[in-house]
């Protein structure tokens, strides 16, 4: 039902959210180290956010009779200095899996797959969607300029990602 390239594109996506759901899970940990509550609430919520994605294009591949490899999943990265590193490296990551999501809509769209293409299109919503939310953290982030700081800035943006995570 759906041609080989495809497959393939699916199951590296479905490798690629599992990876994003762990990083997150891992940017979580960082923050419950320390001591950001907030923020953990927030990678938390996100983590699980991206295993919903993993589901959804598995889920995909079921309905079309493709195989499903899980492979094996490369450790996520867990060395942050600060909460800044942490929202650009997120906003980086979201930009990385745009640019995964965009090329399997092209390659089923030249393909004529257009049953793949109308799947991929939540996706381009959804990747639309995490960009707009990330970049507005990181906008908040610089706006309050806490780097290096470990104060009332950092409490602020603290709350912001706990509202944040209450919001979804
Ligand atoms: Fe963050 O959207 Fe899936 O990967």
């Amino acid at each position: 039902m759906i041609s080989l390239k495809i497959s393939e594109l699916l199951n590296k996506q479905v490798n690629a959210e599992f990876y994003a759901s762990n990083v997150y899970l891992q940017m979580c940990a960082w923050a419950e180290d320390q001591g950001l509550e907030g923020a953990a609430d927030f990678f938390r919520t996100h983590s699980l956010e991206e295993r919903e994605h993993m589901d959804k294009i598995f889920n995909y591949m079921a309905e079309c009779g493709a195989p499903v490899t899980i492979e094996a999943i490369p450790k996520a990265p867990r060395e942050y200095s600060h909460l800044m590193d942490v929202i650009e490296a997120a906003f980086e990551h979201e930009k990385h899996v745009t640019a995964m999501i965009k090329n399997i809509a092209k390659t089923a769209f030249e393909s004529e797959d257009y049953t793949t293409f109308n799947f991929i299109e939540w996706f381009i919503a959804e990747q639309h969607e995490e960009e707009v939310l990330f970049g507005k953290v990181l906008g908040r982030a610089e706006m309050l300029d806490f780097t290096g700081e470990k104060g009332q800035k950092l409490m602020i943006m603290d709350n912001y990602l706990k509202q944040l995570a209450a919001e979804h």
